[in-house]
C-alpha cells in the first residue's frame, strides 16, 4: 500500500531553449504539476508512494503517467477523462542575454495551456473512488495550486482536510494567481483555511507577502499556529522550519543555478520522505534542500536524485561543512 498520495494535476511542460520564446526552434519534454513531482522525488527516496489525479484521453496524459509509473509512482488512481485534454505548460527560459523580452539568465516564465483541462475536472467524487487508498495512507499532500483548478477542486482539497483521517496532511501554498483567474478573490480566504487545517504546511516568503502581507517567519508562526511543521523558505537562501515550540533555521547549499521552477516540490519531497522516514527537523530541511539543489540544477521541473544512501550520508555532514 502507498504510503504517501499527492492530489492534484499534472502537465506536460514543454522546455523552450534559453532566450526568449520566439526564438526557441526546439523543445524539451518533461512532466510537470506540483503534486506530480512531489510523488516522484518520494518514490527516489524509497517512500512508496501514489499520484491521485485526472489527464485527458490523449498522447500527453498517456506519457505522463507512463512517466510517473517509470518512475515508481503509483498511478492507479489517476482516472482518465474521455473529454477534456491533458493540461499542459511551456517553461520559457531567459538566456540573460538583454535582448527585448529576454529574462536573466537563471529566471523562468511558465504559460499555461490548462484551462477546463481534465484535472480541473476533480471533485470529491475522486476521493469517493479512492476511499480505501487514502484510508491507509500515512501521508496526503496537495498544494494551493490544486485548490485553485475549480469549483470542484476546491471542494476536493476541502474534503481533504475534512475527513476523518488516521495520517497526516502536508499542504504547499503554491500561490498561482494565474490559476485563480476570475477566482481569485477568494485565494487569500481559501489559502488561509488550508494552511490552519493542515498538519505540514510549506510557504515561501515571496508569496506569504503577496496574500498575507508578511513574509517573515516569526509572524507567520504567530498567524498561523495550528499546523503542527511550519516551514517557511525564506528569500535569503534559507529556510526556517517550526515544529511545535521548535525552530530552526538551515542554509540552503550554495550551487549555481540552471533553472528554479520544481526546487520547491523538491524541497517538499525530500522533507517529508525524511519525514515519513522518522527523521529529525534539521535533517527533514536538509535532505528538503538536497533535493531542491537537484531540480535546481537541471532544466526539468524534477531531476534524477543521488542514490538514497548517498542523501542520507549528505544531510548528515557537519555544520561547519554543510553551508
Ligand atoms: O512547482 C512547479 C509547478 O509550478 C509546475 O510544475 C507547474 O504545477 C504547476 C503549476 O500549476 O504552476
Amino acid at each position: 500500500r502507498p504510503r504517501a498520495i499527492t492530489v492534484g494535476e499534472g502537465l506536460a511542460v514543454l522546455i523552450a531553449g534559453a532566450g526568449p520564446l520566439e526564438q526557441s526552434a526546439r523543445f524539451d519534454r518533461g512532466a510537470g504539476g506540483a503534486e506530480a513531482n512531489v510523488a516522484v522525488v518520494l518514490a527516489q527516496l524509497d517512500v512508496s508512494a501514489a499520484w491521485l489525479s485526472r489527464v485527458g484521453d490523449d498522447g500527453f496524459g498517456r506519457y505522463l503517467v507512463a512517466e510517473l509509473s517509470a518512475q515508481g509512482v503509483d498511478v492507479t488512481a489517476v482516472a482518465v477523462d474521455p473529454i477534456r485534454p491533458t493540461g499542459l505548460y511551456i517553461k520559457e527560459r531567459g538566456a540573460g542575454s538583454g535582448a527585448p523580452n529576454d529574462l536573466g539568465a537563471d529566471a523562468s516564465r511558465m504559460h499555461y495551456y490548462r484551462t477546463g483541462s481534465a484535472a480541473s475536472a476533480l471533485s470529491p467524487a475522486d476521493l469517493t473512488d479512492r476511499a480505501a487508498l487514502l484510508a491507509g495512507a500515512d501521508l496526503v499532500h496537495f498544494t494551493g495550486i490544486t485548490t485553485a483548478l475549480s469549483e470542484s477542486a476546491t471542494e476536493l482539497t476541502r474534503a481533504l482536510l475534512g475527513r476523518p483521517r488516521r495520517g497526516l496532511v502536508s499542504f504547499d501554498l503554491n500561490y498561482r494567481p494565474a490559476v485563480w483567474g476570475s477566482r481569485i478573490d477568494e485565494a487569500t480566504d481559501e489559502l488561509d483555511a488550508h494552511i490552519r487545517g493542515a498538519d505540514v504546511v510549506f510557504l515561501g516568503t515571496d508569496e506569504a507577502e503577496e496574500i498575507f502581507g508578511t513574509g517573515e517567519p516569526a509572524a507567520l508562526r504567530a498567524s498561523f499556529p495550528e499546523p503542527a511543521q511550519l516551514i517557511v523558505k525564506n528569500d535569503k537562501h534559507t529556510v526556517t522550519g517550526f515544529d511545535g515550540d521548535r525552530a530552526i533555521e538551515v542554509p540552503a547549499l550554495t550551487l549555481e543555478i540552471t533553472e528554479r521552477i520544481g526546487a520547491g516540490d523538491a524541497f517538499a519531497g525530500g522533507y517529508l520522505a525524511a519525514l515519513l522516514h522518522g527523521a529529525d527537523l534539521r535533517t527533514r530541511l536538509r535532505y528538503g534542500h538536497l533535493c531542491a539543489a537537484a531540480a535546481l540544477t537541471a532544466t526539468g521541473d524534477s531531476a534524477k536524485l543521488p542514490p538514497p544512501e548517498d542523501i542520507r550520508r549528505l544531510a548528515r555532514l557537519p555544520d561547519d561543512i554543510w553551508a
